[in-house]
């Protein structure tokens, strides 16, 4: 069993079963915003997750919103399984440990893997494919059914203004390691005011799509689910493309600290476009389709000022593993981002199949 340094009180675990010990706890998955375990019950297993109450401040928003998005897909025909939430013993979406931590659960999918980097086009095909389709799944469920969990959670322009302060305040006097950074953030401003003016259709979409959150069948290799939906809000179409095109595309790790090997997979791109818009087929607006590889660049160029915020903040946001962590993952996600612009015109064929 792996060291569980964040191990859920027995309280917590009590709430969720009172009658039951667990067989085992072991740590699960890489996300960096909450901390999740696998448990291991004599009744089943599960998924519990301590809540990121920094990011996301109204656990009652997250349950909300995950219980209408499960209700409306459990109407669809889906060939995929859906998260299910577990509540504890008196029917309370979280449980709440003496030290005031939220933990959540949800029933665990079995005989699944996620994968952090894509190896075939078919992998790419059915990433592509599995957002995609959660979005025309979507595509009934009124925006307005679902609170911003995080609002303005894509609102690059607001984004900019924080990075602004936090570059004025400097408080680990960490910017003037990183000239070169604000400089290419700078340079590419405008891109943020294009989107912006865009007048994209607003829809729920996943807000997260990147790779890691596909289960795929250890049976099959099909896509199986569609995983964590906090972050799931009205919003635009190509803030997913772009999240997958930023997780897919990259043959290394957005967090690899060398960066010549940051150098995009075209074969792969092609394969996610595919699969993304045969799922969209029929749904999707002359301007989204006209805007994918921009939304790309947008969302890769947004990641990447919202890693090198964090970077000169002193580390407030994304757990990170060492003190250059957020610097790493920010150089890496500016040279995709270059190279998402060099490669413009060979990218811009694959979308229109
Ligand atoms: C965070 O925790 P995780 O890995 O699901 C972040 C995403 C970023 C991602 C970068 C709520 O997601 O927006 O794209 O890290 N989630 C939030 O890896 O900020
Ligand atoms: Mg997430």
């Amino acid at each position: 069993m792996d060291a569980v340094s964040f191990a859920p009180p027995d309280s917590v675990i009590r709430d969720f079963f009172p009658d039951q010990s667990p067989i085992s706890i072991t740590k699960h998955g890489n996300g960096l915003i909450h901390h999740t375990v696998k448990l291991v019950m004599p009744s089943g297993k599960y998924l519990l997750q301590q809540i990121n109450r920094q990011v996301f401040p109204h656990p009652d928003i997250l349950a909300l919103n995950i219980q209408r998005i499960h209700q409306h897909l459990a109407t669809q025909a889906t060939p995929f399984q859906l998260l299910e939430p577990v509540y504890t013993h008196r029917n309370q979406a979280y449980a709440i440990s003496p030290n005031q931590h939220y933990w959540r659960m949800f029933r665990f999918i079995d005989q699944a893997h996620a994968i952090d980097k894509v190896q075939t086009e078919q992998q790419a095909f059915l990433a592509g494919q599995a957002f995609g389709s959660f979005i025309f799944l979507l595509r009934d469920l009124a925006p307005q059914h679902i609170q911003e969990a995080i609002p303005d959670f894509h609102n690059s322009l607001r984004r900019w203004q924080h990075f602004e302060y936090v570059l004025k305040s400097d408080p680990r006097q960490r910017a003037r390691l990183v000239r070169a950074e604000i400089q290419v953030l700078q340079q590419h401003h405008s891109l943020f005011e294009y989107i912006a003016k865009l007048s994209l259709p607003t829809r729920l979409v996943h807000n997260d799509a990147k790779i890691g959150n596909i289960l795929f069948s250890n049976t099959t290799g099909q896509a199986l689910a569609v995983t964590d939906w906090d972050t799931v809000m009205p919003g635009t179409l190509l803030a997913d493309f772009g999240d997958l095109t930023r997780s897919i595309i990259n043959p290394v790790a957005e967090d690899h600290p060398n960066i010549q090997d940051v150098v995009i997979n075209i074969p792969l791109f092609r394969a996610l476009c595919q699969g993304f818009l045969q799922a969209l087929e029929g749904i999707l607006h002359p301007i989204e389709k006209e805007n994918l590889i921009k939304g790309a660049q947008w969302i890769v160029l947004e990641q990447m000022l919202r890693f090198l915020t964090d970077y000169i903040a002193g580390d407030t946001y994304y757990t990170i593993l060492h003190p250059d962590h957020n610097l790493d993952r920010a150089r890496n996600q500016a040279k995709l981002f270059l190279e998402l612009l060099e490669h413009e015109d060979s990218l811009s064929p694959c979308i229109q199949c």
